[in-house]
């Protein structure tokens, strides 16, 4: 069982964040960097992995080139609805999160 983070209550609800509801992953990532990933997702004995829970919903925040920096979020609510954000660079430098799918997880 994977160590998980409780979402703290300032933190917006990912819920319904697939057809467009506010999820601001500059925030999410900042608290993914402040604290010690608990995952190694990747499976090359570096922990890269933060995860967090709430009660209606789970983040993944991973660290894929392992710089310290997030470089991709993952919000699923309870409901099935997901959404992924992956961090990018401007050719100017200017950080920028893209939303890079959502959907829906559920069976029907
Ligand atoms: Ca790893
Ligand atoms: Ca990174």
């Amino acid at each position: 069982m994977v160590e998980s983070y409780l979402i703290p209550d300032w933190l917006p609800e990912p819920e319904g964040f697939a057809s467009g509801a506010p999820f601001d992953p500059v925030s999410v990532a900042a608290l993914a960097d402040a604290v010690d990933p608990t995952a190694d997702l990747d499976g090359d004995g570096t922990f890269d992995t933060v995860t967090w829970t709430s009660s209606s919903a789970l983040v993944v925040a991973t660290d894929l080139d392992a710089d310290g920096s997030t470089d991709r979020l993952t919000a699923i609510a309870d409901d099935g609805e997901f959404g992924v954000w992956e961090f990018h660079r401007e050719p100017d430098g200017t950080p920028r999160w893209l939303r890079v799918d959502a959907g829906n997880l559920g069976p029907e």
